[in-house]
């Protein structure tokens, strides 16, 4: 007669879809016998719904970063399951990717069975067992996790599930990761208190709600803001929550302030607005309105400015207001700010805004007047980006022309995930998004993280077209073939362009900051992709998706047409633009001409 024991490893599905777990990423192996059984079960029995829906992925890194895109685009915390250490270990970047980014994400991973004598079901039966045994699993990623912890007894691992979860969704979010063996997953569980559904479980685990400014701070924040000449706000993530975006623009409206985005990962403020200043990432020059400024409201930010090249005057008064205003994580940082808070940014916005009006200090001629020369500055700043969106003399496309065509051919309801590299300003310059939630990038720097995100964000999101804008390395880097499989298969098409400089252009960029007139400057970095990849090509093959390759910049538009023609249709679609060189081609006895391997797709 079939087993049909009430499992650790059903318990823990089930919780996962109690508390609000949709999809699990999965990648299995021999420490997740109990999971395939329950869900084979469930399909046998038709209760799948009490599971969350297993999306196979045949990368880890790509799980990973599925379930970061899923929770970005949609607010919700899902889960990733690996396999033992080998798993672990090939979440690689990703770990860092929702760890820095402040992405709630539970990781499940197994543990090499603890018993060898056949003392206990789920013991070891298998060569790999003594080889996956490690002394530290959970220390591969530990420095990254906010709780780590292996799920001992079947006894309380519905309640861990839930643990994990709110301490991973209770702000500043992240990753947390659960391990347990095989004989704790194979063992019978308890009957769920109230059966599987129980009503009211989720509730009980709710994260922490949203801090607000303590009374005094919104009052001394409000008075800086409403007495100051040139006051500004800089941030990088205030977008993750879209309710901060309004209460951002209503402050800012209200008492003239201008808004610098620096290093965004999310829409913060609507590009279109008169009040937006523009962007600044690792810039070598001085950004002259960040210099002027007199209060410096830094709201929601990692890195505000590179200090040796770039920071505010050395009188202005600056205000960090963060979930994370001190970055305990950071072995390095520190802004000389007057006052740190630690508070939700929509509800501490709406306190400063509330007090500045009660406060009564408006100078509003002055405002008005503040608020029209931004408005010049603006326009200004606008009309020399306009300006560059044009192919090159030669017809070739530069980043800017490709930025405005995809703009012009998407529309302003779709996702961009963007993980452009060299041409991340690019991307924000010309992209110009206005809408909250429009505009997500990976928030740390581990560098493929589109390629899943992309199958994360159109799950959460089937209604809207989703889009990225990627390096030639950074898909790459996205373990393409595994992504654009799991697209295919889950229904999640995508439009993908790459940015085909062939090559990496960053390594050599910061190669020059170091050593201006060195060797790089003199004979390049060496970084080039030649003989070139048939990046497209290994889509359609994966995943079945639309291929083009683009060297013309007066085809780009339809070629982009086509290409959303076939993601509305249902499937992916890659396109590789050509973009100036990131490094000139290798030659020499060590790098024979290439042969010409022939592309699969359109070529434009
Ligand atoms: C996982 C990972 N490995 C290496 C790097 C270092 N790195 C930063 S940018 C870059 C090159 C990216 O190339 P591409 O996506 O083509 O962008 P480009 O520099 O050409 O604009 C590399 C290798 C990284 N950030 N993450
Ligand atoms: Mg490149």
């Amino acid at each position: 007669m079939a087993d049909r024991r009430y499992t650790v490893s059903r318990a823990l599905l089930e919780a996962m879809r109690e508390a609000g777990v949709t999809y699990l990423f999965a990648n299995l192996g021999s420490d997740h016998t109990g999971i395939v059984e329950a869900y084979a079960q469930a399909r046998g029995d038709g209760g799948t719904d009490a599971l969350p829906e297993l999306v196979l992925c045949p990368h880890e890194f790509v799980a990973l970063s599925a379930a970061q895109g899923y929770a970005q685009v949609s607010g919700e915390a899902q889960a990733v399951l690996v396999h033992v250490d080998c798993g672990t270990q090939n979440l690689g970047g990703a770990v860092h990717n929702v760890s820095r980014g402040r992405v709630p994400v539970l990781i499940l991973a197994g543990l090499s069975p603890v018993t060898a004598e056949g003392e206990l079901p789920g013991g070891r039966n298998e060569f790999i067992h003594w080889l996956q045994d490690t002394a530290d699993q959970a220390g591969i990623v530990r420095g990254y996790v906010k709780y780590a912890h292996e799920i001992r007894t079947g006894r309380n691992a519905r309640q861990l599930v839930h643990r994990a979860l709110q301490i991973a969704r209770s702000e500043p979010a992240g990753p947390a990761y659960l391990l347990a063996g095989r004989e704790v997953m194979e063992d019978t569980a308890p009957a769920p208190p109230g059966g599987p559904d129980a009503p009211g479980q989720r509730q009980w685990w709710s994260p922490v709600a949203p801090m607000a400014l303590a009374p005094q701070v919104a009052d001394e924040i409000a008075a800086a803001l409403a007495g100051a000449d040139a006051p500004l706000v800089v941030t990088s993530y205030l977008g993750r929550d879209p309710a901060a975006v309004t209460a951002l623009t209503e402050l800012c409206e209200l008492a003239g302030i201008g808004v610098i985005e620096s290093v965004p990962m999310w829409m913060n403020f609507p590009a279109g607005h008169p009040l937006h200043l523009g962007y600044q990432w690792s810039t070598t020059t001085q950004n002259p309105l960040l210099a002027d400024a007199d209060v410096v409201l830094v709201a929601g930010s990692d890195v505000p400015w590179i200090p040796a090249t770039n920071r505010p005057s050395p009188g202005a008064r600056i205000y960090v207001v963060d979930i994370d205003p001190i970055k305990e994580r950071m072995t390095l940082w520190h802004v000389p700010a007057a006052r740190y808070a630690r508070a939700d940014l929509a509800t501490a916005l709406r306190q400063v805004t509330a007090r500045v009006r009660e406060q009564g200090g408006l100078d509003t001629a002055k405002v008005a007047a503040r608020a029209e020369r931004l408005a010049g500055v603006h326009r200004a700043q606008r009309e020399r980006w306009a300006a560059r969106e044009r192919p090159a003399g030669d017809g070739t496309v530069t980043p800017e022309y490709l930025v405005a065509c995809v703009r012009e051919a998407i529309g302003p309801d779709a996702i961009v995930l963007t993980e452009a590299i060299t041409n991340y300003p690019v991307v924000c310059e010309h992209l110009q998004p206005s809408r909250p939630g429009s505009l997500f990038g990976s928030g740390g720097s581990s560098l493929g993280w589109a390629g899943g995100a992309a199958v994360g964000a159109k799950l959460a999101a089937p209604d809207r077209t989703v889009v990225s804008l990627v390096g030639d390395g950074s898909f790459l880097f996205g373990v393409p073939a595994s992504a654009q499989w799991m697209a295919r298969r889950y229904g999640a098409p995508s439009l993908t362009v790459i940015f085909d400089n062939q090559g990496w252009a960053a390594p050599v960029m910061s190669a020059l900051m170091v050593h201006p007139s060195g060797a790089t400057a003199a004979v390049g970095g060496g970084t080039g992709f030649a003989p070139e990849a048939d990046l497209p090509g290994v889509a359609a093959a994966a995943g079945g998706a639309y291929a083009a390759t683009v060297s013309e910049a007066g085809k780009l538009p339809v070629a982009l047409g086509l290409a959303l023609a076939e993601v509305r249709r249902g499937r992916s679609a890659v396109i590789s633009v050509h973009v100036p060189p990131a490094a000139p081609p290798p030659s020499g006895p060590h790098h024979p001409a290439p042969v010409d391997p022939g592309q699969k797709g359109d070529s434009w």
